[in-house]
């Protein structure tokens, strides 16, 4: 479970946050096939409970009513269309599964496709479930909960969400079958959304009775879907990530924090010379790593001074350290402009999405934010997927916040987040040659709208970051994009 099963030469999965099918689809043909991404979470394609009572937030996507393929993001045709057209430009789809609860707790009660329940009888008559299906008896996680209780934790209601009891067999086969109908339909895998509310043997249960992916949307025979699981854990919680591991990978909220503290000044760059398990942070092959999510951009979950699109100039160079570093699973956020972070996204007066506009420059509009259009960022998608499954090697730092390190002999990066110029002689571990600094331009024909890299016969070049750059970093490679 631990697999993504990326089309060969690809790496890094986007979070497209409340896109709509179709827009995915057209995505993936347009702009995350060609660029080499390997893969799209996407909002729960499941139907959810209609909120209007707080102007449809968000969040109303975790209250799910059935296991009907039926949201403002679209219906089951624009779901196996989008699928079907994703995989065959080679991008993978990942579904966030909100398999822990039923939503619940407020006076509305009809669902994004029409369906209706009876909260007070814990019926949910299109799944269906009733009274049986969920845990005894009621009972409200408290915010000590998540450090002295880790029954309760799981028991218990996240936010008054009505607890499934995933030990019911007949609970297991209804979510069983929903994520068996989302394989055939050629989904990739699965983040286990507040995956530490429900307890590990149940969920090794289910994983163990999903199908493998599905051969006739292009994966390898007896592949099975990549899990990853929602837990955060930060230290000192009652339920540990460790639990979760020997399922499945997990998400790695610790990176975020770190990598934000250090891009923002709050720690020296030098530091990260160890990155990785002696950060305290989980083997790499069992974690799914990002700056922000979903939930942290905008003060939900846990761990404060996130990193966000909001300061964009260090949120970039954490984002290429993520994507250069080799450590983990990377996951992009990919967001729509907010204020109030209840706010939902684009939408018109009825409630439906607003598609993202693209622009000439190939940004996005209509209040999107579209990250993985960032030329910093794409660009270090090229720069990964080049890099391969090289390590690091030639680590130089400056005893402070100016480093730079290879992958191999196919990638060079350096970062300068100290108030002085960086300028210094260095190894890149590359070819003779010219190289377009990937992060400051682009190649257009053999010449870089950025700047330019000349390395020598001894694989050194002249590297020049300063202070007051618009990026505190530059990156060349070996690929088609960097070389001139
Ligand atoms: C309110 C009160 C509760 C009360 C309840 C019932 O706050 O105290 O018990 O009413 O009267 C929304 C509202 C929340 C409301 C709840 C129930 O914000 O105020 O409770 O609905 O109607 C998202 C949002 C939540 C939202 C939820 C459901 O973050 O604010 O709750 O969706 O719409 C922990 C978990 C972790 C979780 C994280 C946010 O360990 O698993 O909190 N993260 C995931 C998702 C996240 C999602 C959920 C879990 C729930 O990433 O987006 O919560 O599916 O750390």
């Amino acid at each position: 479970y631990k697999n993504p099963h990326y089309a060969p030469g690809r790496s890094t999965m986007v979070h497209l946050f409340e896109w709509k099918w179709d827009d995915i689809a057209a995505e993936c043909e347009r702009w995350l096939g060609p660029r080499g991404f390997g893969g799209i979470q996407i909002s729960p394609p499941n139907e959810n409970l209609v909120i209007w009572t707080h102007n449809r937030p968000w969040w109303e996507r975790y209250q799910p009513m059935s296991y009907h393929l039926s949201t403002r993001s679209g219906n089951e045709q624009q779901f196996a269309s989008m699928v079907r057209r994703c995989n065959n430009a080679g991008v993978r789809i990942y579904v966030d599964a909100i398999i822990n609860h039923m939503t619940g707790t407020w006076n509305e009660n009809v669902g994004t496709g029409g369906n209706t329940a009876n909260f007070g009888q814990f019926s949910y008559p299109a799944v269906p479930y009733g009274r049986n299906d969920f845990n005894w008896p009621e009972c409200y996680i408290q915010p000590n909960d998540y450090r002295c209780c880790p029954e309760r934790v799981r028991n218990c209601q996240l936010s008054g969400l009505k607890d499934l009891n995933q030990s019911s067999e007949h609970v297991r086969r209804m979510i069983v079958d929903f994520m068996n109908r989302l394989i055939g339909m050629g989904v990739a895998g699965f983040r286990i959304d507040a995956a530490k509310h429900m307890w590990p043997g149940d969920l090794r249960v289910i994983y163990d009775r999903l199908d493998n992916l599905n051969t006739a949307h292009g994966f390898p025979s007896g592949a099975r879907p990549y899990i990853y699981q929602e837990v955060i854990d930060l230290g000192g919680e009652a339920v540990s990530r460790d639990e979760y591991t020997p399922l499945a990978a997990v998400t790695e909220f610790k990176f975020g924090v770190e990598l934000s503290r250090a891009f923002q000044g709050g720690n020296q760059l030098r530091w990260l010379v160890n990155w990785g398990p002696q950060w305290n942070l989980l083997a790499s092959a069992d974690s799914l790593v990002f700056i922000d999510n979903h939930d942290n951009q905008r003060g939900h979950g846990a761990g404060g001074n996130i990193l966000t699109y909001k300061l964009a100039r260090p949120y970039r160079a954490a984002i290429a350290f993520m994507l250069a570093h080799p450590y983990g699973e990377p996951q992009l956020m990919s967001s729509y402009g907010f204020q109030n972070t209840e706010a939902g996204p684009p939408m018109d007066s009825r409630g439906d999405l607003i598609s993202p506009s693209i622009n000439s420059d190939n940004t996005c509009g209509n209040g999107w934010i579209c990250e993985h259009r960032w030329r910093q960022i794409f660009q270090m998608v090229a720069f990964r997927n080049v890099a391969g499954s090289t390590t690091i090697n030639d680590w130089w730092d400056n005893g402070s916040s100016q480093i730079a390190f290879c992958r191999g002999g196919q990638g060079f990066i350096a970062f300068n987040n100290d108030s002085w110029d960086l300028n210094q002689t260095l190894q890149t571990c590359l070819p003779a040659g010219r190289y377009c600094d990937v992060i400051s331009g682009v190649k257009s024909g053999n010449s870089c709208t950025g700047k330019t890299v000349t390395v020598g016969n001894d694989g050194r070049a002249h590297i020049s970051v300063g202070a007051n750059d618009y990026d505190m970093m530059l990156a060349i490679h070996r690929g088609d994009e960097s070389r001139l």
